[in-house]
């Protein structure tokens, strides 16, 4: 007997991380094999990290949703199978009877994250534009202060080629973590170290990257742009910067030097030593490091923007980087994020409302979700419909958001898995795996371009963002016709071909996009526009005092911004884990959980309280507790303890009201400041 032949699809890691991995997909009658690293994306090389290469066990666990089910009472784990039929009529009949209440669809909101960033999910945004005015989400809960910072400077954020941090003689990884969280990128910083380059590392853990550095930075969280405002001045004070690129390329350069002299460097050095927890010989290594090693690559990574002065703290890391020239330097340069989706034009995302009725919609915060929801009146949300979320994990406030959701008519949760908000849904429905949809996706870090193939049946009755949009506005057009204008007939595929303009088809050098079935492609021209000395801003050159800041009520130039303080003594820093991506993926059981339940302190601070290592400790303050293990550590700081998120623990409990400095310009509204949190810990429960 001949065995079933095996047949190899191209798809892509969907999920919210630098990396955007392709993956080439082995399916033997209709069941997926493995999967393996596309050699043909030149930035991922063919290779995964673990949680890419669990692929199977993420598609096939015994965990994931089959049908969909209704929970009656809500919270109360008593689930029962019901039909898509059935489902659909009664999410219809709920949305057309509080449009008759109410007489607009104000009473319907919904919360959408980055479960899966592929384009085609943009089918949730457009399936509620179809629907006219409703309320909707707005913000970004993970970048945008960063964000903002870049536009102020730069005019955009815009990375330089990432593959060319290869060709760096400095590399500098500031607030970022690729060894857990890009993993794909180590690869090219090995490449330049093999040819000579030094490595330096700014966090207050002594993290994984960290180990391998050839300088280690311990600094205390939140106080990076002391740091960088002190390297700035001995730059300049030592004649060490390049004027020639300063005077014809920067714009404000005085205002801020004369903010850089307002300080005796001696005492200046003191403080910001003391201040920051980094020692004078650190410091001075590191202004000699940037004063004598050139291109510098520069990388502000998310972690560091999580802090009420985040924003701040990154213009004062920029000026650094523009004060010495590596800005425009082919292998140096600031990195952060790239934005290549912009060429695209998002037609699930932009999907027009009827006589485009949906920009009336109530906009709400979605890094303030819960509390600003609660908030509204005339009419009050009464339906909520979460999909690419888990917002009782990965969302602040979390108090508010039980209290929300015991207050909703209906609640609807899109998702693989029975996560923490679907346990507390009256309906969940079960969405398909990247395997088993189309989807186009790229990378806000790299700059490939990969297609998404339907390689997989759905598993069980599991569907995609986009067929629920399809089949729940069809089944409200047919109860009431003509209620949403959602191009039911478009299927994946159309919507994949839409979104090749000429334009973009041109910046790929694609004749047309069924040649990404052949394998990844690059933009053709990957360089930020400063590479040729133009920036974005409105003098055209980086700004070093920026108007555009002052009008959002910032300050014009890189000043240092204190931190909050608080009566709790230790901080909390809750960054990403290597072995699961936010809330997903922590559960595979291919993997070891163990650190995903701990809290690591630094020995004197557990000293001072009694603890042992393995004990039981309980962490709180004003808004909850939770329990974890402690791991007594000196990889992490005195005055700072670290759980990682994502774990069985509503560890989010204690995250409230911190939100970052900038953000609200690009992105509506500030992010969440996840590391500006403080809290004690005591032996016990
Ligand atoms: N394995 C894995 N990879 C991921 C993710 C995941 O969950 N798991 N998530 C993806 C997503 S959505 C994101 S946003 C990225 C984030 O990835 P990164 O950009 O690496 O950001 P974080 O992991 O939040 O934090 C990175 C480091 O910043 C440090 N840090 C915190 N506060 C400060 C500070 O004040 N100053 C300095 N200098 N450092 C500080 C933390 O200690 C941490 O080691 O990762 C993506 N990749
Ligand atoms: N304490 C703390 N909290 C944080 C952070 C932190 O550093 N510390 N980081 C923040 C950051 S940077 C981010 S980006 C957010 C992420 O916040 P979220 O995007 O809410 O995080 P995920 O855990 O990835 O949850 C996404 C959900 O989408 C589901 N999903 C996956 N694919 C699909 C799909 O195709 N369709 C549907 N409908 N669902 C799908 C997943 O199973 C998962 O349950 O978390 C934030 N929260
Ligand atoms: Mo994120």
């Amino acid at each position: 007997m001949s065995k079933a032949k095996i047949v190899i699809f191209r798809n892509v890691c969907p999920r919210n991380c630098y990396n955007t991995c392709s993956l080439l997909s082995y399916v033997q009658e209709g069941k997926l094999l493995k999967v393996a690293g596309d050699p043909q994306n030149g930035y991922t090389q063919g290779k995964l990290c673990a949680k890419g290469y669990a692929s199977t066990e993420f598609v096939y666990s015994p965990e994931r949703l089959r049908f969909p089910l209704r929970q009656y009472p809500r919270g109360s784990g008593k689930w029962q199978r019901i039909s898509w039929e059935e489902a659909l009529t009664e999410i219809a009949e709920k949305i057309l009877e509080l449009n008759q209440l109410y007489g607009s669809n104000l009473a319907i909101a919904y919360n959408k994250c980055s479960g899966n960033i592929g384009l085609l999910h943009y089918a949730v945004e457009g399936m509620f534009n179809s629907l006219g005015a409703h309320t909707k989400p707005r913000g970004n809960p993970c970048l945008a202060a960063g964000q903002d910072a870049f536009i102020y400077d730069f005019g955009k954020a815009l990375n330089p080629d990432p593959e060319k941090m290869a060709d760096s003689k400095l590399i500098i990884l500031w607030g970022v973590n690729p060894a857990y969280t890009a993993i794909q990128q180590i690869k090219f910083i090995n490449k330049a170290r093999q040819k000579g380059a030094k490595m330096v590392v700014i966090d207050p853990i002594f993290t994984v990257t960290a180990a391998k550095a050839d300088l280690y930075i311990q600094i205390r969280p939140g106080t990076d742009g002391l740091l960088a405002l002190l390297l700035a001045k001995i730059l300049v004070e030592e004649g060490n910067y390049d004027q020639s690129f300063v005077l014809k390329h920067t714009w404000g350069f005085e205002p801020f030097l004369n903010y850089l002299r307002s300080n005796n460097l001696q005492d200046f050095l003191s403080q910001v030593s003391h201040v920051t927890g980094v020692r004078p010989e650190a410091i001075w290594e590191l202004a000699s490091l940037l004063a004598d090693s050139k291109p510098c690559s520069l990388w502000v990574g998310f972690g560091l923007q999580r802090n009420t002065n985040g924003g701040q703290n990154i213009r004062a890391i920029n000026a650094l980087m523009a004060l010495t020239g590596n800005i425009c330097l082919p292998g140096g340069g600031a990195y952060y994020l790239n934005s290549n989706l912009d060429y695209f034009p998002q037609n699930l995302l932009n999907h027009q409302g009827p006589g485009g009725s949906h920009k009336q919609s109530r906009q709400v915060d979605l890094n303030n979700f819960a509390s600003d929801l609660l908030n509204l009146k005339d009419p009050p949300v009464r339906l909520l419909w979460i999909a690419n979320r888990n917002p009782l994990s990965q969302d602040q406030n979390l108090n508010k958001w039980r209290s929300l959701l015991s207050k909703l008519d209906l609640i609807v949760t899109v998702d693989l898995y029975m996560t923490k908000t679907a346990a507390m849904s009256d309906l969940v429905l079960p969405a398909a795996s990247h395997f088993e949809e189309d989807d186009l996706n790229l990378s806000y870090w790299h700059h490939w371009l990969t297609l998404n193939q339907k390689a997989l049946p759905p598993f069980f009755e599991a569907k995609s963002d986009l067929q629920i949009a399809r089949e729940l506005t069809a089944k409200l057009n047919k109860l009431s016709p003509g209620f949403s204008n959602f191009p039911f007939e478009l299927t994946a595929e159309d919507w994949l071909a839409k979104e090749f303009t000429p334009q973009v088809l041109k910046l790929y050098g694609l004749q047309n996009w069924e040649e990404l079935k052949d394998g990844p492609r690059k933009l053709l021209q990957a360089d930020p526009p400063w590479a040729g000395r133009t920036f974005l801003t409105p003098s055209g050159k980086f700004e070093f005092y920026s108007a555009h800041a002052k009008k959002n009520n910032l300050p014009a130039i890189a000043k240092f911004k204190w931190p909050q303080t608080s009566s709790y003594p230790l901080r909390l820093l809750s960054p990403q884990y290597l072995l699961s991506i936010h809330s997903q993926s922590g559960w595979l059981s291919w993997f070891e959980h163990d650190n995903l339940g701990i809290v690591k302190m630094h020995p004197a601070d557990a000293a001072k309280r009694g603890l042992l290592d393995g004990n039981q400790v309980k962490i709180f303050n004003a808004y909850g507790s939770i329990v974890r293990k402690i791991q007594i550590t000196a990889s992490v700081p005195p005055g700072v303890v670290v759980a990682y998120q994502g774990g069985e623990d509503p560890l989010n409990t204690l995250i409230v009201n911190a939100f970052t400095d900038m953000g609200a310009n690009q992105n509506g509204t500030n992010n969440i400041a996840f590391y500006d949190v403080y809290v004690e810990c005591a032996k016990g429960r």
